[in-house]
């Protein structure tokens, strides 16, 4: 059964009445209307591009970093670059961003979809669009809802530089992947009392608060990325995780971006099971849990977390592993369990190598330096308002954020060149 799209409007004009009603400012509202935004379906996908600038390749587009961008060759357009979503979702709007503190500039592009990556029909057709610092250099584009699974943006003009250039495409629908209200996945809690630990953890939110059956205790990080890995025992045919917050309304609507690792018993490394994406924990619609599906044989689950629109650390109040126990005729007899792999916390370790350096800040060439301070990233909202379930005192800025790690992409169907090519930008 497809979802229902998250009444996400419905929430945002509840929201912002409540926000007004408290005299917040627009900018606050502005960021919690965002922060409840369906995820954004494009966040981690792989993503290839007719061509690159060296520094700026085309997984920047997809990274999650409004900072960092693709550009294309100097001089070639039209260009093209595709972000394949992983399976078909339903699609009604698409984001575009450039860099928050760039000049304005207008790029001429159309957003086409396509379920095949053959095939494609025009979700928004070739138009100039404005990037503006006053909005945030961010374009937004509805359109009527289509199933899609690949989304391609072709540019054929760029009146601020010489190049294609994009720092985001983000897209925004419905996703029949990790739809909390279809019914759980099969098998039964495997993580019930079982082992686990975290990377970290802040005040008195332990991880073990993380499997005790109890949804109004809960695991907290001291920041960003962080994990939560559960032992259970011995290989179990796994078909998902069910993750949970306290349903109290109290609570306010948050997005977690999470990946899922798995490892058998007989392996000593974690592999990626679920590829990072944002789910949205919202009391009034999903009941704060979110049910993430995958399939595989593993013995111990790990979730990684690298960002909460809270503002806070990770947050599990409850963590379901759930499937069915694996045949193990040799368990006990010739394996010993892994010794307890713990991790320091972030702010005892550096952060993660990414995989490749980071690309060079861009030329001066390409952009002015904004005469003053560039707004703070749209990724960045401020905190929302903190829930008030029993804490302590926090201590705010003593986190250390990392950088997300690059995924490179993987190769993605070829797509037909359209049969006309587009015009070429004058002047
Ligand atoms: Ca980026
Ligand atoms: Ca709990």
């Amino acid at each position: 059964m497809r979802r229902k799209r998250f009444g996400l409007r419905t929430i945002t004009g509840l929201l912002l009445a409540g926000l007004v009603a408290a005299g917040l400012q627009s900018g606050t509202a502005t960021a919690a209307a965002n922060a409840v935004r369906g995820p954004d379906l494009a966040l981690g996908k792989s993503v290839t591009a007719d061509g690159a600038h060296a520094g700026h390749p085309a997984g920047n587009i997809t990274d999650g970093r409004q900072l960092s961008y693709w550009e294309g060759p100097a001089g070639a357009f039209p260009q093209s670059v595709r972000v394949d979503l992983g399976g078909t979702v339903e699609a009604d709007q698409v984001v575009l961003e450039l860099p928050s503190g760039w000049e304005a500039r207008t790029q001429t592009l159309a957003v086409e979809g396509s379920t095949d990556g053959n095939s494609s029909t025009s979700l928004s057709g070739s138009a100039a669009h404005r990037f503006d610092p006053a909005d945030g250099n961010t374009v937004t584009l509805d359109f009527t809802a289509r199933e899609v699974r690949h989304i391609r943006v072709r540019l054929t003009a760029n009146t601020g530089w010489n190049a294609a250039q994009l720092s985001e495409i983000e897209v925004y629908g419905s996703d029949d992947d990790g739809d909390p209200q279809e019914p759980p996945v099969d098998g039964t809690d495997l993580a019930f009392g079982k082992p686990v630990e975290a990377s970290s953890t802040i005040h008195s939110f332990v991880a073990a608060n993380a499997n005790d059956g109890r949804t109004e205790t809960y695991w907290e990080s001291g920041g960003h990325p962080a994990t939560l890995t559960t032992e259970l025992g011995a290989d179990a045919d796994l078909s998902g995780v069910v993750v949970a917050l306290d349903p109290d309304p109290v609570w306010a609507a948050r997005t977690q971006s999470i990946e899922v690792l798995g490892r058998a018993q007989t392996s000593d490394t974690f592999t990626s099971v679920r590829a990072r994406a944002d789910y949205t924990f919202d009391p009034g619609s999903n009941r704060n849990t979110v049910t993430i599906p995958f399939t595989g044989r593993y013995a111990d689950v790990r979730l990684r977390f690298t960002h909460n629109s809270s503002g806070y650390g990770a947050q599990v109040a409850e963590l379901k592993v759930m499937g069915t126990a694996a045949p193990n005729p040799d368990l006990v007899v010739s394996r010993p369990r892994h010794p307890p792999r713990r991790t320091p916390s972030p702010s005892a370790r550096p952060c993660a190598t990414p995989g490749r350096p980071p690309p060079p800040p861009p030329s001066m060439s390409a952009w002015k330096a904004p005469s003053r301070a560039a707004p703070p990233s749209a990724r960045s909202p401020p905190a929302s308002p903190r829930p008030s379930p029993p804490t302590s005192a926090r201590v705010p800025g003593a986190v250390t954020r990392c950088p997300p790690r690059w995924t490179p992409p993987a190769p993605s169907p070829n797509w037909t060149t359209p049969t006309t090519a587009a015009p070429r930008p004058t002047g």
